[in-house]
């Protein structure tokens, strides 16, 4: 320790210290006699803080059961100023690039996106480098009509980075969508989580989402039949958390070990890279009918659930069992679910096809258009939880992700809410670049046991390292988190934060102990409980006894399903086996489908022209616990209507010269009223005059937007319109795909006959009959009065009532 001399040393000694503390490969043995002078203060300092740490303080508290489940906060020593901390002693040279010293304990590159945001309103164009650039029409050329010069770096800075403006896309889930939002929580979970998020009514947390299709590539359409990713990034001020889900609730397989064979048959087939964005071939029906454990998984693909509507309109999943931990370390299990405000819509099948020739971007743009118009997609978070004891009593296995917790059992707590509210600026910046992990988990959550889940933990930090090109993914801007970081790790390509001072290691004298470890009250600290170790065993390759139950929840689910979702299921199986080329995995995936349900394996078998059915495949586990719910009405889309708004919803207003104008004005304003998307579609675009002397100006036509485009169509009244419309081809196709889709069809006076010339088998519409009106008739002078059936016509989405298989037109 340097002592403290009131009286300076004489100057011969002062120099010599002087002179000592500027080296940087040695020192003296006693520092301090020139404390006037920067280094040597420095160096003083030092030496002090590095002596307040005699031993390494919390050594003796590394071992032990109690120590690993409580980890004491780090020893640390206040710095005697920032002087002994920094890197070096010229930080105080500032300059409009250095700026001036760090800000203390703060790190730059997690402050908000502001800080990356570039806006070039008023700005002229310069190169990467910020020089201006005075030409940007030429190439420099060694006179008019001679050759390009090499030294042309303005262009070659050009070229060279468009030549590497792609990145890796995704090995799965490469195809997606996304939108900033906010998480807010209904009530305090304190008693369950002390995880972030949940700590207090009202709170408000700042999340991205990431929306995606699995099989196709980044390019290709967005209605494929195939699960949904619906990714979520929270960022709390205790760090990011991601809960990477699904719009389906269980998955194909149940160990990590299986995922890559999985991924290898459903994309494209290796030979010739087909089919894009679809499941129906050969590699993917011969691998999930040699893996039984996908039956429930393939109901639910196979289900509406795989063509949604829209992303505002599907629910979303944790898939699989998380903890929740409280302060005190108790925990329970839990189950995330996301339901969507606007209720469960789908597609079917034949516009699912026909939108993914009109508009592959189909659902990238109604979850922009959304977000645009205000009509902000929400979502509400609930939660299934149960305990330990719990799960041990069920017929399933928690652990396995092909099953579920029937909402029967574990009812839904609804503990918060989601809203996206805003569209990013850049896509590539913001969609392409975050980086979604398993792994990111905050203190309050834990794993659960789950074999998919381990292999997750591991491979999405992975591959974010080839994808996003080395280990600092994290500093992209969209992936920082809000919380500070700290910590010794440096370098890397692409990093971004510059660390001040010169330890990057722990434990350390030289900066206090600095970062140090937060111990348990504020730490993420692991918990403790182990499913198995009741009997202990050795290591092993193998799964639990009720992971074998391959078929009771496929059966769950079919039977919990609307007659109409059954034939859905039914028609989408015989879709996907019509398209594998080979009969004997056709027959095998028949034979599974009889050991979850009869009904189903005869219907496909029959869609097939199998006949006789095939021996249903060998049971893993011959006798099944019997499950505590055989129905569960949840299961089914119909459960969910929505809050009967028809927010987001696309109408169809068909026009054309000599319509009635005042009817079709006062339904679009109606519609528009409601949050719809209430457009005039013509024969081509621009303005008409109409029958009462107005004009209406067509925002798009019948060519550029097709019928099966829109949720609900109404036809005008007006006899030369109506003419007009039924000389268009485009017409009839635009009524028959409304009708064989199931849509409301509003028809206003003379458009009747146009129902007529479609060929429409209006007496077939037993909308009537299910409750509800899918085909309205009025006058245009009642075209305000009916404005209200007819919203509530389209709210119930569908009029399966008319559905027919095969259509009849
Ligand atoms: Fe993924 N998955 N997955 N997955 N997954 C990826 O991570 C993986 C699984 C899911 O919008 C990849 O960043 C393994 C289940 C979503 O960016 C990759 C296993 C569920 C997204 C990966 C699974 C998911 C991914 C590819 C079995 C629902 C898109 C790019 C052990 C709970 C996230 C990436 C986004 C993406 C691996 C199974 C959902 C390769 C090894 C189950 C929503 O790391």
């Amino acid at each position: 320790m340097p002592k403290s001399t009131k009286t300076p040393p004489k100057p011969a000694k002062r120099a010599a210290a002087k002179s000592a503390a500027r080296n940087t490969d040695s020192g003296p043995s006693e520092v301090g006699a020139a404390l006037f002078d920067p280094n040597s203060k420095k160096m003083a300092q030092v030496q002090k803080m590095a002596a307040a740490m005699p031993h390494n303080l919390s050594k003796s508290s590394e071992h032990g059961f109690a120590n690993g489940t409580n980890p004491p906060r780090g020893a640390s020593v206040d710095p005697p100023s920032r002087l002994a901390t920094g890197s070096t002693l010229s930080e105080e040279n500032g300059s409009t690039k250095t700026g001036s010293v760090a800000s203390a304990g703060a790190n730059a590159t997690i402050e908000s996106l502001d800080r990356v945001r570039v806006d070039s309103a008023g700005r002229m164009l310069t190169t990467n480098q910020g020089v201006a650039v005075a030409d940007n029409q030429n190439s420099l050329k060694d006179g008019l009509r001679g050759p390009v010069l090499l030294e042309d770096f303005i262009l070659r800075e050009k070229i060279t980075h468009f030549d590497h403006e792609r990145i890796p896309e995704r090995i799965v889930h490469a195809r997606g969508s996304g939108a900033h939002g906010y998480f807010e929580c209904y009530e305090a979970l304190t008693d369950i989580t002390r995880a972030a998020p949940f700590q207090a009514a009202g709170k408000v947390t700042p999340v991205f989402v990431r929306f995606s299709t699995v099989q196709g590539e980044r390019g290709s359409k967005d209605t494929a039949r195939d699960v949904r990713g619906f990714a979520v990034k929270f960022y709390t001020e205790e760090g990011n958390w991601d809960l990477v889900g699904n719009n389906i609730p269980v998955f194909f397989i149940q160990d990590a070990m299986k995922f890559p064979d999985l991924v290898h048959a459903v994309k494209p087939e290796p030979h010739h890279q087909m089919p894009q964005a679809a499941s129906a071939h050969d590699t993917f029906w011969d691998f999930v009918s040699l893996m039984p454990e996908s039956t429930h998984m393939l109901m639910w693909v196979m289900s509406d659930r795989g063509i949604p509507r829209s992303y505002a309109t599907m629910q979303g999943f944790g898939v699989h069992t998380f903890r929740m931990v409280n302060e005190a370390g108790d925990s329970v299990f839990v189950k995330f679910h996301w339901t969507p405000k606007a209720g469960t819509h789908s597609l079917v099948w034949d516009e699912a096809v026909k939108i993914s020739g009109a508009d592959p971007d189909y659902h990238r743009r109604d979850l922009w258009e959304r977000i645009e118009s205000g009509n902000y997609p929400e979502y509400e978070l609930g939660l299934q939880v149960f305990t330990e004891e719990q799960a041990e009593e069920f017929s399933f296995d928690i652990l396995d992700a092909t099953k579920i917790v029937p909402e029967e059992l574990v009812p839904v707590r609804p503990v918060g809410r989601m809203v996206l509210d805003r569209n990013p600026d850049n896509f590539f910046a913001e969609t392409e670049q975050v980086a979604f992990c398993t792994a990111h988990i905050l203190p309050g959550l834990d794993f659960s046991n789950d074999p998919l889940l381990a292999g997750r933990i591991h491979s999405y930090v992975d591959t974010q390292i080839s994808r996003l090109g080395g280990p600092n993914f994290h500093e992209i801007p969209i992936n920082s988190p809000i919380a500070p970081v700290h910590n010794n790790q440096r370098d890397g390509l692409h990093r971004q934060a510059i660390h001040r001072g010169r330890v990057s290691y722990e434990p350390n004298s030289l900066a206090g102990g600095c970062p140090f470890q937060a111990g348990a009250t504020q730490g993420f600290v692991s918990v403790p409980a182990r499913q198995t170790a009741r009997d202990e065993q050795g290591k092993v390759r193998a799964k639990p006894e009720k992971f074998a139950d391959h078929y009771t929840q496929a059966r769950l689910f079919y039977e919990s399903q609307s007659p109409v979702e059954q034939d859905h299921i039914a028609n989408a199986f015989r879709f996907e086996l019509s398209k594998v080329t080979v009969p004997a995995i056709r027959e095998r995936t028949v034979a599974m489908l009889r050991n979850a349900s009869e009904a189903l394996a005869k219907k496909v078998a029959m869609g097939l022209s199998i006949d006789p059915l095939p021996d249903p495949l060998p049971l893993a586990l011959a006798e099944p616990a019997p499950p505590e719910v055989t129905r569960s009405p949840a299961l089914s889309l119909l459960a969910r209507p929505g809050d009967g708004t028809l927010k987001g919803r696309k109408v169809a207003l068909l026009v054309a010269p000599g319509v009635h104008g005042a009817s079709i004005s006062a339904l679009q304003a109606a519609l528009v009223e409601q949050g719809a998307v209430a457009r005039l579609v013509g024969p081509r675009i621009g303005r008409m005059p109409t029958a009462d002397g107005d004009t209406l100006d067509a925002d798009a036509s019948m060519e550029n937007e097709p019928g099966f485009l829109f949720d609900a169509l109404v036809l005008p009244d007006g006899a030369e319109g109506v003419a007009a419309l039924a000389q268009d081809g485009h017409t009839m196709e635009f009524i028959k795909d409304q009708f064989r889709h199931c849509k409301t069809i509003l028809t206003l006076g003379a458009s009747r006959s146009l129902l007529a010339k479609a060929g429409l088998p209006a007496a077939m519409d037993k909308s009537h009959a299910q409750g509800g009106t899918g085909l309205l008739f009025a006058d245009a002078t009642a075209a305000k009065e009916v404005a209200a059936e007819f919203i509530a016509s389209v709210a119930r989405h569908r009029h399966f009532g008319r559905e027919m298989d095969p259509p009849l037109l």
